[in-house]
């Protein structure tokens, strides 16, 4: 595909095909083609996920000891075409392109020029991106980060990059002197990780893949499996093939959440057999879930109430509750006093629906709850989160075979990542343990994430910024204002594969520097690496690339983050920065040594099938909380969003979310098979009876309007009105196109995750 070639050609239909099936295998053959693949794409398909082979770098699901022989699914194999294409941004393709033509294209027109080949440094006379050598590079960042104060720069880092660069990473920063490293997770399970420890003393989910085998029921919140981490249909199929109910809390129906037929599974693809897999699908208000999960507490306490009065079956876990939870009363209080017409205007939802789900589960001896983006990222994502946990310890559904929370992470490494130091929060690193390691004096002060980092470069106090991986400036919330300050920085630094809107939006001093990514052979002074990654629950995994890097040039992330330090920090780093670039098992032995309790014998784990297991207290009913308990909360109040007008007045709920065919602001195609939309990304998907309340027409172009009394005019035009079943108030479009409409300061309450879920806005007719 050309820069010229792509144009949107707009179609919709409805989609009542089940996900997976003929569909997918369809879809990976025609991305195989498109980045010119189908000779070595396939060998490395088979290498997926596989002890001894690579771990996947799409979604972070668990990887089985048992693997399938395809363990990869339609957007892992997706992600491997893009990793691997033959496509080139190479020296040539700079030559011939200034930064303001690149400026002009879309994303997908700027990532499908392909893997990025040499180190380039933006030259301002040309406006041109030029090569320059890996030692100027180096040389020329060195000198400048030690030019700036340390409280001036930024390290970001998005969730992909191993256990290994993570952990040199973290260190470089801090032996420069700074705890800014926000990195992904705050625009994503940030929520989580500010939750859980509260409530059940860790920082992750509980559940490992073998608790799916025992679960007897299922919540499902705010994910959409079947794009974001299909692999997990498959032991939810299975479950559903034991007769286990799953209960689907979404104001939109997936349809990977509704049917599924297993693409590997020849029988079911000849016999076009599919699975059901919710048996109750709640499709309620887009921030209705604190009313939703109330609505159900409130149905267990007063039945148990009832029980107790009766002499029948209790049907909370009393002793549970008695010996491991602490706040019961004042939260059964709570629940007792919510009034039911507030809970169902609140989540849109009935008494009937929520008294059945909420049957459901009391009459299951083991629950499991999973969620994604569409409980994180709210103002009230923390809150959400806190509800979910109330839920669970009602029933004693923490530290059991098949119970347990499951927060579904986003990128493949993002939990690892904060696992080994990146983390802007001191008081989540191991700081003394650090500096005795390594004999420096780590900094105290605690750093900006990453809404923080943003508005640090908006006042201009932000003046250098590293990013190992990601689209930071596509990715943030209000990215138009963040783009627009961006430049006024002194240093720009970005670690990439491809080329992405990021890389445009330079610095004065700017440059991009191109890795090999995770799929691809690590060649280094000992013979050939092996990374490893955390995957969502809690296993660590061996990964060892598989094709040819895409060239010479390239070098790994842990030999860039190294000779970034090594130029920074000169005479005062005791780290032998070579010898760990030569052979990463010594940096793993020096992770084993920060972190003994996680990585003890790290090297001769690593290949252990199905991963080795971090030590979860939770798991064990041990409470690593300020009581010594499992916390029940007392919850603020209902309203998804304080920012937000009335339901009912002109103003609408945008969440913003991925289609089938992009892995976060890398966008593969314009069509999103699930949902039926296919040709274009600029939609606004909402219910006929509000298109018609709007007095509008299916297929009318609008323009979204942000609703916020702050002086700033936000807006997106050419949204094409498409009509979907939609709760009525709501409406839905595409990431990263809408994020300009998100005021920085719409975040989570307590986490700071962008409230990417829940925007107010107006709409106005015609397109600008
Ligand atoms: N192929 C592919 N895989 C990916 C990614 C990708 O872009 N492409 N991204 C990766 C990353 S970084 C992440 S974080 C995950 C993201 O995976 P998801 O968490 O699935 O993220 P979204 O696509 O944003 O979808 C959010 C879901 O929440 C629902 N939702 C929205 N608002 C609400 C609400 O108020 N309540 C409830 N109950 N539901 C709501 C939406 O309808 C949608 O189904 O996937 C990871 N895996
Ligand atoms: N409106 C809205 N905004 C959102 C979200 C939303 O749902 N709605 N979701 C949020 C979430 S959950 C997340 S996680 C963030 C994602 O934010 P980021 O993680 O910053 O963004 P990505 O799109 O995942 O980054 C893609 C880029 O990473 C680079 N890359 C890919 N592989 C590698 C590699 O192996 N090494 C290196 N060094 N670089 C690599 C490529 O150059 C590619 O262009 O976005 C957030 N923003
Ligand atoms: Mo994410």
């Amino acid at each position: 595909m050309k820069h010229e070639d792509i144009v949107e050609d707009a179609t919709f239909e409805s989609y009542d095909h089940p996900a997976g099936g003929w569909g997918s295998l369809k879809a990976v053959t025609s991305i195989l083609a498109e980045e010119r693949v189908l000779v070595h794409g396939p060998a490395a398909l088979m290498k997926q996920n596989k002890p001894d082979g690579f771990a996947c770098v799409s979604c972070s699901w668990a990887k089985p000891a048992d693997p399938h022989t395809f363990e990869f699914c339609e957007n892992g194999a997706k992600a491997t075409a893009w990793e691997i294409t033959t496509r080139r941004a190479d020296a040539a393709f700079f030559a011939k392109h200034t930064v303001a033509e690149l400026s002009t294209w879309n994303d997908l027109e700027l990532e499908h020029a392909g893997r990025l080949m040499v180190p380039m440094r933006y030259d301002a006379q040309t406006d041109k991106y030029v090569p320059v050598s890996w030692l100027q590079a180096f040389e020329e960042i060195g000198r400048e980060l030690r030019k700036l104060d340390p409280d001036e720069v930024v390290f970001y880092a998005s969730g992909r990059a191993s256990l290994e660069t993570s952990y040199m990473y973290q260190l470089f920063a801090r032996m420069y002197g700074t705890n800014n490293l926000p990195d992904s997770s705050n625009m994503c399970h940030e929520s989580t990780s500010v939750a859980l420890p509260k409530t059940i003393g860790v920082a992750v989910g509980t559940v490992k893949l073998e608790d799916f085998e025992h679960a007897d029921c299922f919540l499902f919140f705010g994910h959409n499996t079947g794009t974001n981490a299909p692999r997990m249909l498959h032991p939810l199929q299975e479950a559903r093939k034991r007769g286990v109910p799953i209960i689907t809390f979404n104001p939109i129906r997936e349809r990977g959440l509704v049917a599924f037929s297993n693409p590997q599974s020849p029988v079911e693809m000849l016999g076009a057999k599919q699975t059901q897999i919710s048996t109750q699908y709640l499709q309620l208000q887009i921030g209705g879930d604190t009313a939703a999960v109330m609505g159900m507490c409130k149905w267990l306490i007063e039945a148990d109430d009832r029980a107790l009065q009766e002499g029948t079956a209790r049907v909370l876990d009393a002793d549970f509750i008695a010996e491991h939870t602490h706040g019961f009363d004042a939260f059964a209080q709570q629940a007792r006093q919510s009034d039911w017409d507030e809970i169902e205007r609140q989540s849109g939802l009935s008494l009937e629906a929520i008294s059945e789900a909420a049957r459901t589960y009391a009459n299951a001896k083991a629950t499991m709850i999973m969620y994604g983006m569409g409980i994180t990222q709210h103002r009230k994502g923390v809150r959400n989160i806190h509800m979910l946990t109330n839920l669970l310890l009602l029933r004693g559904n923490i530290g059991r075979p098949g119970a347990g929370i499951c927060p579904i992470r986003g990128h493949s490494n993002v939990q690892g990542q904060r696992t080994v130091g990146i983390t802007e929060k001191p008081e989540l690193a191991p700081l003394d343990k650090l500096k005795t390691q390594f004999g420096f004096e780590p900094p105290r002060k605690t750093g900006l994430n990453t809404v923080e980092a943003c508005e640090g470069v908006i006042a201009g106090k932000v003046k250098g910024f590293v990013i190992l991986g990601g689209n930071f400036v596509r990715a943030v919330p209000d990215s138009e204002r963040v783009e627009s300050a961006w430049r006024k920085q002194r240093l720009t630094v970005q670690v990439l594969t491809k080329l992405n809107r990021s890389a445009l939006v330079h610095g004065e001093v700017s440059y991009v520097l191109p890795c090999r990514g995770r799929i691809e052979i690590d060649q280094q002074a000992s013979g050939p690496q092996a990374v490893s990654v955390e995957d969502s629950t809690g296993c660590m995994h061996g990964s060892r690339g598989a094709v040819e890097p895409a060239g010479p040039t390239l070098l790994s992330e842990p030999a860039i983050v190294a000779g970034m330090a090594k130029a920074t920090l000169g005479e005062r780093s005791t780290v032998d920065w070579d010898r760990w670039v030569g052979d990463y098992s010594l940096v793993r032995d020096a992770i084993a040594e920060t972190y003994p309790e996680i990585f003890h014998d790290f090297n001769a784990r690593m290949w252990t099938p199905g991963g080795f297991p971090r030590p979860l207290t939770a798991r064990e009913r041990k409470w690593k909380t300020e009581t010594g308990k499992a916390n029940f909360i007392v919850i603020d109040g209902f309203d998804a969003d304080p920012d937000m007008p009335e339901h009912g007045s002109d103003v609408l709920r945008l969440q913003t979310m991925r289609g089938d065919s992009q892995f976060n602001t890398t966008v593969y195609s314009l069509d999103d098979r699930f949902r039926g939309v296919f040709g274009t990304r600029k939609v606004l998907l909402m219910s006929r009876a509000d298109i018609a309340r709007f007095g509008c027409e299916v297929g009318e172009i609008v323009t979204a309007v942000t609703v916020a009394h702050d002086g700033f005019d936000r807006r997106v035009a050419g949204l094409r009105l498409t009509a979907f079943d939609m709760p009525s108030g709501c409406v839905a479009g595409y990431y990263p196109e809408l994020n300009g409409l998100i005021p920085l300061w719409h975040h989570a309450d307590g986490s700071k995750v962008p409230a990417a879920k829940s925007i107010p806005i107006r709409l106005e007719r015609g397109a600008v």
